[in-house]
């Protein structure tokens, strides 16, 4: 019998190696798997496990809300599973009572592990609704932008996602893609919930064999493989709106662009044009006006319109353009520049929003619900856009924007934490860090000690995916998996389900929550729902006890060719996009409507706060992209052997041109400081002239590792850089992305790392006072 795991990063086999022990071994069917998962099993992750729960002894001993700032900085005190248990039942049921559900923070965003049933979001929203609920997020870290931009214009993110030209497609029909921002192989490597097969590379290459044309259009050339050349136009980091203004004014003036697919199958083309020309604001966008802003030259600018008008073109955006300040309008406008040229909706034309950003973008695999656990209702309407977490801690009552309605910042109690890690992905860590002292209580679930379970009150030791029987699925991967448990969970680790049910008991939903199921049970009941919903679909899966013998259902003979919006270009109205008008919205008469400065009703250059032509450029004169890490997903895995691999002398490497570099003295090796106004890092230097001068590149993932006293950090974490401010009012999404900061000459004695210490703990157990927080009295 085989086993298999699911992992964002793909299907794994378990076997024993010579010693006995377990190791992973990539899903064979897989041409190209990636490395990541596979070190799922190093010894050096399982050395920083959770192994026992844990109180922040202040908080053990004087109640919620003691001492908040030492949170991060003192002893834990280990204790039994029961007491941790009756503590965080009482808080929470101090909390609901005394200031309601919505002092609950339970947003709790983050990746978690694969798997649909221990899949740690869907268990504590669940868990929180069933006693009364709890403040959510909306949208993502990924999409901040472009889930709210999108619908306006042309349809939802993860609707368009799911529907992109297949790879088989682009390479019989498209001639020219140029991809603002490449198509990242290290990207590609995962999607959220699993990859069934990874295709991006294969589909690339079978693109360039049949004679497509690459053009990687931004500051880095070493995010593009097809095994043959691709044009790199250098451009500056957050200027791609300006740069396709340009494109777009040339088809304009050239009178290239297609009227009547503007007229047919869009809207508010005549509102764009006028902006577009200058009518309304006296600013020609022309193309050497766009060279001003993004550096290219406008004859190459003059050149890529006519390239794309005369053959079939794809114009792909990465989602890294919009995961900044004012990302929306690269989204909207390549919307508006694909629209112009006229070929949306023909085989290998149109536009792209994230090839290369996941395994998903460009599936032939047709969209299938899978196995689901139910959260129930959450009866708290307040919510916020994900990345405005600092912001609803540091400004309870205060109001905000998104789409178009105000809401106000509930006043948060408590936070509760599964299957996310805000240290990693949250910008301006010392603001953080100021607003996590906020709440009286913080409890985290997790896996391991990272920064997030070391700065909260109580950590409850969780299992991993290897360790626990699990069902795989992830959505349009074509393949449904027994997640077969491979060993036993560490130290007295537990499933988050089992912790939930063990609250919920004692917060009398027990029922409610477990419909009296234990886990082997729920993946039996999740597994037939499944089962009797693919039947009715035509697709005969195994009964359980079969399914669970062989381990693995395998879809992928169901592939089938992809258009995308075929149909809505065959007849609009027959087949109308998903916005008001039933069109593509180039002026969106409700997002004008809103009024808002910064992000005006149709696409439009409104200039960074930060990048490389904002004043602070004076002061700091390099922008940071921090993209996402080729060794591992985010903060995950990092203490693994292959993340280590890849960093210098325990540092995160940072990529920076060979002028910028000769200009500080800087060569490949060195430990550097990099700062801004907001916080320092160190980082490896590596010099590359796969980036454009002037831009610098680390990847996150960094375990944040803060000096005593200064707060720099020691290990390379580049949200202590990173601005927490809003994409816009409409989205409020993360923008990371528009960064400006220093590099110093090398550091001579850089201080050891030591990101992945355990915390202290602390034996001295002090006589316990319980919940002794008062109502509004804990400052
Ligand atoms: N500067 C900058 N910042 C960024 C980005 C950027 O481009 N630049 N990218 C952003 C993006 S797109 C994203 S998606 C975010 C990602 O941010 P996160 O998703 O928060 O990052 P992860 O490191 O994946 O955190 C997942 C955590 O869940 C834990 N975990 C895994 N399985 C389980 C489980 O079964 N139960 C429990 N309880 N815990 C579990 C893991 O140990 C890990 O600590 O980062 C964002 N931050
Ligand atoms: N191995 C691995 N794969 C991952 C992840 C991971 O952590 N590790 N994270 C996953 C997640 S959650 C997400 S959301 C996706 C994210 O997908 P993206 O957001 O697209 O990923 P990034 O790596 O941040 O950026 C992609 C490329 O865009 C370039 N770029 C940055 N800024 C600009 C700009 O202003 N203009 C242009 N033209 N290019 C720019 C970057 O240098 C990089 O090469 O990746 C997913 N894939
Ligand atoms: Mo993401």
């Amino acid at each position: 019998m085989k086993r298999f795991t699911l992992s964002h990063w793909g299907i794994y086999e378990g076997e024993q190696d010579g010693t006995g022990a377990l190791r992973l071994r990539p899903y064979a069917n897989d041409p190209d798997p990636s490395p990541i998962g596979v070190h799922q099993t190093a010894r050096e992750l399982r050395d920083l496990r959770v192994r026992r729960p844990a109180i922040r002894k202040s908080w053990l001993e004087g109640g919620a809300g003691t001492s908040t700032h030492l949170r991060g900085r003192e002893a834990f005190v280990e204790v039994e599973w029961d007491e941790a248990l009756d503590l965080v039942g009482q808080e929470l049921d101090r909390v609901r009572a005394r200031f309601g559900n919505s002092a609950i923070f339970g947003g709790s965003y983050g990746w978690g592990s694969a798997g649909r049933f221990h899949h740690a979001q869907s268990q504590i929203h669940r868990f929180l609704n069933m006693i009364g609920g709890y403040v959510r997020h909306q949208d993502s870290y990924s999409l901040g932008a472009a889930h709210v931009i999108m619908p306006h214009v042309v349809d939802g993110m993860n609707e368009l996602i799911s529907y992109h030209h297949s790879w088989d497609v682009l390479a019989e029909h498209c001639q020219l893609f140029v991809s603002f921002g490449g198509v990242p192989a290290k990207n590609s490597q995962s999607a959220p919930g699993g990859v069934g097969r990874h295709r991006v590379s294969a589909g690339l290459k079978a693109m360039r064999e049949a004679g497509v044309r690459f053009i990687n259009i931004g500051p880095v050339s070493d995010n593009i493989e097809t095994g043959g050349p691709v044009e790199w136009i250098q451009c500056r980091p957050g200027t791609d709106t300006a740069l396709m203004l340009g494109i777009a004014s040339e088809l304009h003036r050239r009178k290239l662009h297609d009227v009547a697919f503007l007229t047919t199958h869009c809207v508010g083309y005549d509102e764009f044009e006028r902006y577009l020309v200058g009518a309304t604001d006296g600013v020609p966008k022309t193309a050497a006006w766009a060279e001003g802003i993004s550096g290219v030259p406008s004859g190459v600018i003059q050149d890529l319109a006519l390239g794309m008008h005369r053959c079939r073109t794809v114009i792909n955006v990465a989602w890294s353009l919009q995961r900044a300040h004012h990302g929306e309008q690269p989204f909207w406008m390549v919307v508006t520049l694909a629209a112009m040229l006229g070929q949306i909706g023909l085989p290998g034309g149109g536009f792209g929003v994230g090839y290369g950003c996941l395994n998903t973008v460009g599936t032939p695999h047709e969209k299938l619900g899978g196995p689901t656990l139910s959260q129930g209702r959450n009866a708290v309407k307040d919510f916020i856009p994900v990345a405005r977490i600092a912001d609803l801690l540091l400004k309870p009552g205060e109001p905000f924007q998104y789409d178009g309605k105000q809401y106000r910042y509930p006043d948060i109690r408590l936070v509760y934490w599964a299957g996310g890690n805000p240290f990693h992905h949250h910008q301006d860590i010392n603001r953080f860090l100021e607003a996590w002292r906020k709440p009286d209580t913080i409890v985290v679930h997790e896996q391991y000690w990272t920064a997030t379970a070391r700065h909260a009150d109580i950590v409850l030791p969780i299992s991993t995916s290897i360790e626990r029987d699990d069902l795989g699925y992830a959505s349009q991967e074509a393949i449904l998996l027994w997640m077969a448990k491979m060993t036993e969970p560490v130290g007295e680790a537990r499933d988050d389900f089992t912790v939930f049910a063990q609250l919920a008991a004692r917060l009398g939903v027990a029922e409610a929550f477990t419909e009296n199921r234990d886990p082997a049970q729920w993946l039996e009941h999740m597994y037939d729902d499944t089962r009797e919903r693919y039947a009715s679909a035509g697709i005969d899966l195994p009964v359980f006890d079969a399914f669970r013998e062989r381990g693995l259902v395998d879809l992928h003979d169901r592939a089938r060719s992809v258009v995308m919006l075929d149909e809505f270009r065959r007849d609009p109205s027959a087949a109308p996009v998903n916005t008001p008008s039933g069109r593509i919205e180039l002026y969106s008469q409700t997002v004008a409507s809103f009024d808002l400065r910064d992000c005006p009703g149709h696409a439009c250059w409104i200039p960074p706060v930060e990048y490389l032509g904002a004043p602070q450029a004076a002061d700091f004169p390099l922008h940071l992209l921090s993209d996402q890490p080729r060794n591992k997903l985010h903060s995950q895995l990092d203490g693994s052997p292959l993340s280590a691999g890849g960093k210098l002398a325990g540092r995160e490497p940072i990529y920076m041109h060979p002028s910028d570099a000769a200009q500080r003295g800087i060569a490949t090796g060195d430990i550097v400081e990099v700062f801004n106004a907001r916080g320092r890092c160190l980082a490896g230097a590596v010099v590359s002239d796969a980036i454009m001068a002037g831009v610098v590149r680390m990847s996150t993932g960094a375990w944040y590792d803060p000096e005593p006293g200064s707060g720099r950090d020691k290990h390379g974490n580049p949200n202590v850089l990173t601005a927490d401010i809003p994409a816009s009012e409409l989205s409020q999404g993360c923008a990371a992305q528009s960064c400006l900061v220093q590099v110093s000459a090398p550091v001579q004695k850089p201080p050891p790392v030591t990101a992945f210490d355990l915390p202290r703990f602390s034996t001295d157990r002090p006589g316990l006072v319980g919940i002794r927080a008062t109502g509004g009295g804990i400052e």
